[in-house]
């Protein structure tokens, strides 16, 4: 256990009395060391998972994208918008969910067949969604009273997921981060400040997130591309969430410029690497609609389908996504998220084995669909994702050499699967069960073996 800066320790001076000594700089953490058989222990539970929620929610909601007669703003509006840090001060006082659900939300999750759910405990706007011991700048300062971090932390671990928080390192409010906006500058100076200072403020929240909401999955950072932050800050903030529980995991925005040798992971935003990032863990994050916050004009919500397919495409290269929603300020989902989360899960009722627990697909390219594996010592899974259903009912799948075990609908009949030599061939059901993605399973002796021709 760490001490915040602020702890000091006293000693009895040397005529006995005790005198507090001044506060001792706590040593530099270091990263602890780890084996790979260790960092795949730690890594195990994320690389079943492969779907999570994220939900971005702060008082950004308040205005729910509007400014000034704009409507094309979110959680980035205190910047875009360019409000002063008075103005959006005052969002901290119209702050009251009163419709917050904390279960709900957990629900919600489950059921849309997610694992792990990661939610802003501070964004780049420097306000706090949790019981901060660190800033008035807090959710606990507002109508609202509450500390909704900690009613969700119970609620998603009582649904089996796991519970992680996003933390910015950018920070437009602590008077101690540098730069400062450059359109703000003027009316907002950085005399006095230190950075310094804000970092042991940051060391000191992210300890507190770590202890008091412990335990959590996933510290998700972000915010850390300003020139500010640079080396040794994001290797301490590595260090100093593994020492404070060697069992968390973190994401690559730790260290300045995502730094792929610093964190666990990768997290490509709002698009799909080609072919996945081989020899790498990676998350894709994506919104279901255009804005990471709540807009309340922001409509253009992605299809079912669409996210199904994406979900399928990314556990076929091998890596998770973290599927966004943003909370409206009354502490809802709206609408349109809760139906593509109810679509999504629909499908993940009775696909689910075809994600969880599973590794990248073995061919190169599949015409119809995609393949996701579940590799054994002495039979393996292939999960056929069939977007696109044969119209003769003969599913070619080329260049599989395994001896077939059997075949089967996820969810439907045994299917035959016939191995030519060249490939396989599977009569399938017409029409297709699932329009948007059949999955048919496929038991192989042994280790899946494709040829390239
Ligand atoms: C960041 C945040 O700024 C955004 O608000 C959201 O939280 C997202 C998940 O993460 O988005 C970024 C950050 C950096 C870049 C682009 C989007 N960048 O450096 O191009």
């Amino acid at each position: 256990m760490i001490l915040p800066l602020v702890a000091s320790i006293a000693v009895a001076g040397f005529n006995g009395r005790i005198q507090a000594a001044p506060p001792q700089a706590p040593p530099t953490p270091v990263i602890p060391a780890e084996s790979k058989e260790q960092k795949d222990a730690r890594m195990a539970w994320w690389r079943k998972a492969r779907f999570g929620m994220f939900i971005h929610w702060g008082i950004y909601s308040v205005p729910a994208g509007e400014w000034d007669g704009k409507t094309n703003y979110a959680e980035w509006i205190r910047e875009s918008a360019h409000i002063p840090v008075d103005t959006y001060n005052q969002f901290q006082q119209k702050f009251n969910p009163v419709k917050f659900d904390a279960k709900a939300w957990a629900k919600m999750a489950h059921d849309a067949g997610m694992r792990y759910l990661v939610i802003t405990s501070k964004h780049h706007d420097g306000f706090n969604m949790f019981d901060s011991k660190y800033t008035d700048f807090k959710v606990t300062n507002t109508p609202f009273h509450r500390d909704p971090i900690k009613e969700l932390s119970k609620a998603v671990r009582a649904e089996g997921l796991k519970f992680c928080l996003y933390h910015s390192i950018m920070d437009w409010h602590h008077p101690d981060y540098l730069p400062r906006r450059g359109w703000e500058v003027k009316d907002r100076p950085a005399d006095g400040a230190d950075f310094s200072r804000f970092i042991q403020y940051l060391r000191n929240d992210v300890q507190q997130i770590l202890t008091d909401y412990a335990p959590l999955g996933v510290v998700w950072f972000d915010g850390e591309w300003e020139n500010t932050w640079k080396e040794p800050y994001g290797s301490e903030l590595y260090a100093l969430c593994r020492t404070v529980d060697p069992h968390v995991i973190v994401n690559n925005r730790v260290g300045h410029a995502r730094d792929r040798q610093l964190g666990d992971y990768s997290t490509p935003e709002q698009t799909i690497p080609a072919t996945g990032l081989p020899g790498v863990d990676w998350e894709t994050c994506m919104t279901m609609n255009d804005n990471w916050g709540y807009n309340s004009h922001d409509h253009n919500y992605k299809s079912v389908k669409v996210l199904i397919h994406d979900l399928v495409d990314i556990a076929s290269k091998g890596g998770n996504l973290l599927l966004n929603v943003g909370p409206t300020s009354e502490g809802t989902f709206p609408p349109e998220a809760v139906d593509r989360l109810n679509g999504i899960g629909a499908w993940m009722k009775v696909n689910h084995d075809s994600i969880y627990d599973t590794t990248a697909s073995v061919f190169p390219k599949l015409d119809w669909g995609r393949c996701t594996v579940r590799t054994g010592s002495k039979r393996s899974k292939l999960f056929l994702h069939v977007f696109d259903w044969p119209v003769d009912g003969k599913l070619v799948v080329p260049g599989l050499k395994n001896k077939i075990r059997g075949a089967r609908v996820l969810g439907g009949p045994n299917v035959v699967a016939e191995q030519t030599g060249s490939g396989v061939i599977v009569t399938v059901p017409m029409p297709p069960p699932n329009e948007i993605d059949t999955v048919i399973e496929v038991d192989v002796d042994g280790a899946p073996n494709v040829s390239a021709n």
